[in-house]
């Protein structure tokens, strides 16, 4: 059977971009799928400095990197626009769309699913899964990427950046833990433009449209439906509307969330249960890979 496999980096609280590109998708495939590994892909995140206890990922994610060309990488648009944002670019921001690559590769996943912003990483690890296969023996299928129904949401703050948990400003991004009154105020100033009427044009208009986006992905009607719904608002009370959506969605998620944080020994039980089968199945590709290239 096909395995499902994706990952979250532990860089903050996720924000409804990271909920309606990937998080929504993952809970529904639950009940297609039955074998699934879902991570927290530490060693992504210290891309900034952290703390790491990871191998298997780490090594084949070496072993990847000595078949990936440095002109591949350049190419990514996700080098292309952290880079300029950062003045101590480390290597590890470059490379790590090759450890992406062996994360997936390690479990030999089929399915991947996860927001737009990414779909190029997945040709990288396809082409590296090609590359691989060809030199040294078929170990790896070529993983597909599979996308939720959303746009890629973009910061409430400005609209030509995405929604991101390391967006400095905290008001660009809605997190799913967020109180009622931090959601209300994050909409209240959210960018928008000098048209008080409601309409979908992501060039024109892209800080509204984002909103109907947001709206959209949230109720499931499409971008049309959402600005029919809405002829009657004005922008502020559109951004209100949206703002009672948002709290009324994640309040169960925000209850749950915090309810589990109080019992802390039960998340490291689930943890290391999913690293036992997680491990089991790393070991065993490491291996074989190893074996292939002539270093086990
Ligand atoms: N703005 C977004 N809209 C739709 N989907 C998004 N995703 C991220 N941002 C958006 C999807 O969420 C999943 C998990 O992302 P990640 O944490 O692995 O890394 P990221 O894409 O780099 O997300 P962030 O929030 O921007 O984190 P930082 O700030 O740490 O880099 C992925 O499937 C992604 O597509």
């Amino acid at each position: 059977e096909d395995r499902v496999f994706s990952g979250i980096q532990p860089t903050g609280v996720p924000h409804i971009g990271n909920y309606l590109g990937a998080i929504q998708n993952w809970v529904k495939l639950q009940d297609q799928y039955k074998d699934i590994i879902y991570c927290v892909v530490d060693l992504h995140s210290i891309t900034v400095p952290q703390d790491p206890k990871v191998p298997q990922h780490a090594e084949l994610g070496w072993i990847l990197m000595c078949l990936c060309t440095m002109s591949r990488l350049k190419l990514l648009p996700q080098w292309k626009e952290k880079s300029k944002t950062s003045q101590h670019v480390g290597v590890g921001l470059f490379n790590y769309p090759v450890l992406q690559a062996a994360d997936i590769l390690l479990y030999k996943s089929a399915v991947v699913p996860v927001g737009d912003d990414q779909v190029k990483h997945l040709e990288l690890a396809r082409d590296l899964a090609r590359l691989f296969n060809n030199k040294y023996g078929e170990i790896f299928p070529e993983p597909q990427h599979m996308l939720g129904s959303s746009h890629r949401i973009k910061s409430l703050r400005d609209p030509a950046v995405k929604m991101s948990k390391s967006d400095l400003s905290k008001l660009g991004h809605v997190d799913i833990t967020d109180t009622p009154e931090n959601i209300r105020e994050k909409f209240k100033k959210s960018k928008s433009d000098f048209t008080s009427n409601i309409t979908y044009d992501p060039v024109e208009r892209p800080a509204i449209s984002n909103l109907v986006d947001i709206y959209a992905g949230i109720t499931g009607l499409s971008t049309e439906q959402v600005c029919e719904d809405c002829k009657n608002h004005d922008t502020l009370n559109f951004k209100l509307a949206l703002a009672d959506i948002v709290i009324e969605t994640f309040k169960p998620v925000r209850e749950e969330v915090n309810r589990l944080l109080e019992d802390k020994g039960h998340i490291d039980k689930v943890l290391y249960k999913g690293y036992e089968k997680a491990s089991e199945i790393a070991e065993q590709t490491l291996q074989e890979t190893k074996k292939a290239i002539g270093v086990s």
